[in-house]
């Protein structure tokens, strides 16, 4: 595996010598930030991008995200202009180098939290999910923590009004349409598209979601075969689903070829719903078997990039949510140690 760390470019308060410090890692994780949703990146950003990592002595081959525009999602008459954009960005990614483009198919929200300050025990502090506090929001006037700069009132309002003719079939055929127009360019430049599941892997406020399990995994790959169309193994999110069983489902698909990247971290369950903190990475920590994950990975022939996901505020850090420096280092560190002692002894 290549161990990397997600880095959120020249803003990112994360200087590309503190990742370069951190055991292991061999690239960043990162994207063109400064262009909208939909709109061309230009060859010049990403050359940066690349020179910037290449001179901290780190590589630069997975771009996390190329985002999706809506009308893609929704399926709009707009959506070929949208598609024709996308295109040329992923040419522009791979001649930068990009061999792994990490994406989602959400509609309007990415991540759902009802807190990004939830308090541990030990003094830290972390996203986390409370399905109480969840029924409480308000759709009409939502206020959602981390989401609430993204939309203005109005246009969340009309964004989620143009979803309510979207049914899963509707939003999963739109999917296809999207992969049979990227899927061969990728082919051809030899990338591939990782999408990422949905998080958490249910629907919000009746907005459909298409990637939340096993059989919408099965469903994706049997409707676009072609080995460039992949997944970003993400624990977290798949695993804040109680019904999906993530070391069943690591293996099955790195034995398929299909999991290019791995965002690896915890998530405690913490009531008889769907409540969930995210904590550190170690299984002891939350509710998911990270070194029976990483075996099922290891064992079943996985070797892509691989990075920390959200790690929580600790030792008085108050980094950027789930992606300060201290604990996500701590969990690459961890993380390293897994597929070391799996890679060399996990056979025996
Ligand atoms: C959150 C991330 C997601 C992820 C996108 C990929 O921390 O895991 O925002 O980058 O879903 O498109």
């Amino acid at each position: 595996m290549k161990l990397t760390f997600r880095w959120y470019g020249e803003d990112d308060s994360i200087k590309l010598d503190y990742i370069k410090q951190i055991p292991a890692t061999s690239g960043v994780v990162t994207a063109v930030y400064d262009v909208p949703v939909g709109e061309k990146w230009k060859a010049s950003s990403l050359e940066r991008l690349k020179s910037l990592a290449n001179a901290a002595g780190l590589q630069f081959e997975v771009v996390e995200s190329i985002p999706v525009h809506e009308d893609i999602k929704l399926g709009k008459p707009t959506r070929d202009k949208y598609i024709e954009n996308y295109i040329h960005n992923i040419r522009a990614v791979a001649a930068a180098g990009v061999k792994c483009v990490c994406y989602n198919f959400m509609p309007v929200f990415d991540w759902l939290r009802t807190t990004l300050k939830h308090q541990n025990p030990d003094g830290s502090n972390s996203l986390a999910y409370s399905h109480e506090d969840f029924l409480k929001v308000n759709p009409d006037e939502l206020h959602l923590p981390g989401w609430d700069e993204s939309y203005s009132p109005a246009e969340l309002k009309q964004l989620l009004a143009e979803y309510a003719g979207v049914s899963h079939e509707k939003l999963f055929s739109n999917l296809v349409y999207f992969l049979n127009k990227v899927i061969p360019v990728c082919e051809e430049c030899g990338v591939n598209m990782a999408i990422h599941p949905d998080d958490p892997p249910w629907d919000v406020f009746g907005l459909p979601r298409i990637i939340s399990n096993e059989s919408d995994l099965d469903a994706l790959f049997a409707a676009v075969p072609s080995k460039a169309n992949g997944l970003t193994f993400c624990t977290g999110s798949f695993g804040a689903g109680r019904g999906n069983d993530l070391v069943h489902m690591a293996g099955k698909y790195a034995a398929q070829g299909r999991i290019y990247f791995a965002h690896l971290r915890n998530v405690l369950y913490t009531d008889d719903t769907d409540s969930f903190a995210e904590t550190g990475h170690l299984s002891a920590d939350g509710s998911l078997d990270m070194a029976a994950i990483v075996r099922a990975l290891v064992k079943n022939g996985f070797d892509g990039y691989v990075r920390p996901d959200h790690g929580r505020n600790i030792w008085g850090e108050d980094g950027k949510p789930g992606y300060g420096l201290f604990d996500r280092a701590l969990g690459s560190a961890y993380i390293n140690g897994l597929f070391e002692a799996i890679e060399k002894y996990g056979n025996r």
